[in-house]
């Protein structure tokens, strides 16, 4: 059903709509398209649902949730914005006077990565009966809702951005966005901006060259608190990430003080009084209370903070509000369950509520916020199959970027490459294997069973695949070998062309497909090796690098000319890499990126017009709390492309996820999602560093309302 929008509110969403950024004046490239892997993303599938936090006389179960969210894209991070005479707000005004019949139960802000990049929506949804009385429970039942972008590419300048955690005072905007360079490597771009909705005018309230994550605006608007590296670096941590604790005026990012030494994810009570997360010294993750002075003279010696959940269990990402200062809202990690929970917790009598583990006890929920009445609490987890609702997991998901010629896609499985003609898609599956498709995902089959990572096309054999055979991030004396896969002859064929018994990996054809550069421990360290590409190396083998380090990761350049690889050979074993190159006949090496020392890039692949490069690093740090996330081994990892002299480095992706195995194919794929069906969702893993602390005692929840 369509509802007639005030103009103001259809200027606003004419505004937010998203439109393509300026044009790459870097000279016309050919057009082409790059892919790359994003762990687990296309599992997420998150909606943001609610619970009532009053149980009356019955424990909360799925007949009182309600999803909130439309169940498209993946969104999460969700915030009740506060409607009261002390706060008031336009948009929210027009919205309530489009249905004066009925007011809307639920308005909601949240993020949502749909159309290709991080969007923050309001969602207005109205029925008649409302989840209160509990006969609508999704939003399928909803008959009418207004769904509005609130900031998108416009608002940052049309630069694309991750954006997060938002909220809403009065008509301005709260979130943090990565929209801006932060000009020093493995430096996090995020922070903290506010945009007037009204006029779209959005100002920077974090300091150049500071890096701020989870912002929590105070009951009155007045104040901002942050968790931050106001004073530090990343130092490449990616459990718990030991930020402070800053606040500032929201008003223009004035007045910023340290207020918490070590803590995150902080939520107000009131103007002086606020909640956060950190790692204890016993080992539990827990939520703290800190009191801040009523003097103006604000310091960290003159904030009393105070453990407040109990040892025995892991509570962080706490949401609070003035209306209730009995309980907060918190996710948990207990010793006996592998899901993550919400739960209320009286924080005087020291007792747990859990709330969803009786609605979906096999699930993971995330990042709670409560309704300012602190009669709701929100949290996004997946929606799953349930409520017959077709399913829109997606094979091919398109991204926005700035480069104009180039499409991008996050394709669901690692290590993709493109055939020679650019009219296929060959990638590692997470259940094992190689899969083949079209590019508009039609013709899936599996031409590998086997254990493998990395593929790469045979550039004149039509139909063959290289890949390695074998465990990934195994030792130098796992088994691992390179292997060809013939696909189009009537029986799918294989050839071993390493002799075996040693770990040889990542292969990589010369443009006349006479060649294969690969990696190989055979000497005991990971060197690279060049090798006949038909009949292996036992027809013909030539030692392209030597040291005791690690060269990987080898990619052939299309003119032949170049090998670029991925070493830690400044800092052996160290974890740290950087990008090199050297001709095929060991000649000319150089460095050619590095993100900085102690910092990655990895999976170096040539563009097809062999100009450029894309490749994955940690360039630009991480974007959120890990804690607040699922699972991401690497979350720093970015997409970035450079051209082969080191310059024009441009970031392609923007996320907290972890992104990786990126290839460069020289078809310009259609800029559109690409959907299959599947009969498996959800399968991610929460953050498995959170686990039981030894020796302790379990903490008993007392069920809600028994
Ligand atoms: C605070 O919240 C709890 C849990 O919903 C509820 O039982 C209690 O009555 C609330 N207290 C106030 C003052 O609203
Ligand atoms: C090595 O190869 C490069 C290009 O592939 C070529 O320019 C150079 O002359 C070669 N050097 C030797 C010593 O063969
Ligand atoms: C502005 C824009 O592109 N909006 C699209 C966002 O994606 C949804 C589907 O998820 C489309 O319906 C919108 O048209």
């Amino acid at each position: 059903m369509k509802m007639k929008l005030p103009l103001a509110l259809r200027f606003l969403i004419a505004l937010c709509l998203w439109f393509p950024t300026a044009a790459d004046h870097e000279g016309r490239s050919a057009r082409s398209s790059i892919l790359f892997y994003t762990v687990g993303r296309s599992n997420y599938e998150f909606d943001i649902f609610t619970l009532p936090t009053q149980f009356d006389d019955s424990t909360p179960n799925s007949a009182k949730e309600f999803q909130i969210t439309d169940g498209r894209s993946v969104n999460y991070n969700g915030h009740f914005p506060a409607i009261s005479p002390s706060s008031p707000s336009i948009l929210l005004d027009q919205i309530l006077t489009t249905n004066p019949a009925s007011r809307p139960p639920i308005h909601l802000i949240y993020v949502s990565e749909r159309n290709g990049s991080s969007t923050i929506y309001l969602d207005a949804v109205f029925h008649g009966g409302g989840p209160d009385r509990g006969r609508r429970r999704s939003t399928l039942e909803v008959s009418n809702r207004v769904q509005v972008p609130l900031v998108g590419n416009q608002q940052s300048h049309g630069r694309i951005s991750m954006k997060d955690r938002p909220s809403l005072v009065g008509d301005h905007l709260v979130y943090v966005s990565t929209q801006e360079k932060s000009g020093v490597p493995r430096t996090s771009w995020a922070a903290v901006y506010s945009t007037h909705l009204r006029t779209g005018l959005t100002q920077r309230l974090t300091p150049q060259g500071v890096t701020d994550l989870s912002p929590a605006v105070s009951p009155s608007g007045t104040w901002t608190a942050v968790a931050s590296y106001g004073e530090g670096r990343w130092s490449g941590e990616v459990e718990e990430l030991k930020t402070d604790i800053f606040i500032f005026r929201t008003k223009d990012g004035s007045g910023r003080v340290k207020v918490v030494e070590h803590g995150g994810w902080p939520s107000w009570v009131d103007e002086s009084t606020l909640y956060f997360h950190r790692e204890s010294d016993d080992g539990w993750w827990s939520v703290y209370r800190a009191i801040l002075p009523k003097s103006c003279r604000i310091s960290v010696d003159s904030v009393v903070t105070q453990r407040v959940t109990p040892p025995g269990l892991h509570a962080f990402t706490p949401a609070t509000s003035a209306a209730n200062r009995t309980f907060i809202a918190v996710a948990t990690r207990r010793p006996d369950s592998a899901y993550r929970h919400i739960e209320l917790f009286n924080v005087v009598s020291k007792q747990f509520w859990e709330v969803t583990r009786n609605v979906s006890p096999k699930a993971n929920h995330f990042n709670p916020f409560v309704s300012p009445d602190f009669t709701r609490v929100g949290y996004h987890k997946c929606r799953g199959l349930s409520n017959g609702m077709k399913d829109n997991h997606l094979s091919l998901e398109n991204i926005h970027t700035p480069l104009k010629d180039v499409s991008v896609f996050r394709i669901d499985g690692s290590f993709p490459s493109f055939s020679p003609a650019g009219d296929r898609i060959a990638f590692v599956s997470f259940l094992q294997g190689i899969y083949v498709m079209n590019l508009d995902g039609s013709g899936l089959r599996q031409v590998y069973s086997g254990s493998v990572f990395a593929t790469a096309w045979d550039p004149i054999r039509k139909g063959v695949i290289y890949t390695s055979a074998g465990p990934s991030f195994s030792s130098v004396s796992t088994e691992v070998d390179v292997i060809s896969v013939s696909i189009d002859d009537d029986e799918l064929t294989y050839k071993k062309l390493t002799e075996g018994g040693e770990n040889n990996a990542f292969p990589s054809p010369s443009p006349d497909g006479k060649w294969v550069v690969f990696r190989s421990s055979r000497s005991g360290y990971k060197n690279l090796y060049i090798m006949d590409a038909v009949n292996g190396e036992k027809a013909g083998l030539f030692r392209l690098t030597e040291g005791p380090w690690d060269d990987t990761m080898a990619n052939w350049s299309p003119d032949g000319d170049w090998i670029a690889f991925s070493s830690d050979r400044e800092n052996p074993g160290s974890g740290s890499f950087a990008l090199y190159m050297v001709h095929p006949n060991g000649t000319a090496l150089k460095k050619v990126f590095e993100s900085e020392p102690g910092g990655r890039v990895n999976h170096p692949w040539f563009s097809p017009d062999g100009k450029s490069m894309v490749f994955t690093s940690d360039y630009a740090a991480v974007s959120a709390e890990p804690i607040c996330n699922p699972h991401h081994f690497q979350p720093y990892g970015e997409i970035f492309t450079m051209r082969l002299d080191g310059s024009g480095l441009r970031r392609l992706t923007h996320n907290s996820y972890e992104d990786g195995t990126p290839t460069w194919g020289p078809a310009f794929m259609r800029r559109v999602d690409v959907q299959r069906p599947v009969d498996e969702q959800c399968k991610f893993e929460d953050s498995p560093w959170l686990r039981a602390v030894e020796n302790s005692v379990t903490v008993k929840a007392r069920c809600g309302g028994q």
